[in-house]
């Protein structure tokens, strides 16, 4: 609890949402079509947080190295917005990488359009 996060978790908090969307939408039967479409509302609801103040992001994570502390910080934060997911222990920060590319992208094309 060194620092504050909120920007980031707000990203990751979508970026997550969405990834976990993607994965359940393959996952309940087998294919991604149309009545997947339901599972992208929960993480579109949390997109105005994750744009709104993302250029925060690369100061809340600098200096880029995690303590051990903000790494188990992060790690109960993505297992807390996932739940049980393949890999989720292992994998946590490549989880953390993927959403914030996720948002981060997203970000960047929106405020490309800002004046
Ligand atoms: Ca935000
Ligand atoms: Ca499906």
């Amino acid at each position: 609890m060194t620092m504050d996060w909120k920007e980031t978790k707000e990203a990751l908090a979508f970026g997550l949402g969405l990834i976990k969307a993607g994965f359940d939408a393959k996952a309940n039967d087998g294919k991604f079509d149309i009545m997947d479409l339901p599972l992208l509302m929960s993480p579109m609801m949390q997109l105005p947080a994750a744009i709104d103040g993302a250029g925060k992001i690369p100061q809340e994570l600098a200096p880029g190295e995690f303590t051990p502390d903000e790494q188990d910080e992060l790690k109960a934060f993505v297992i807390a917005t996932l739940g049980e997911f393949p890999g989720v222990q292992t994998k946590w920060l490549t989880l953390v990488r993927a959403a914030l590319m996720i948002s981060q992208g997203i970000y960047l094309g929106y405020t490309a359009f800002q004046e």
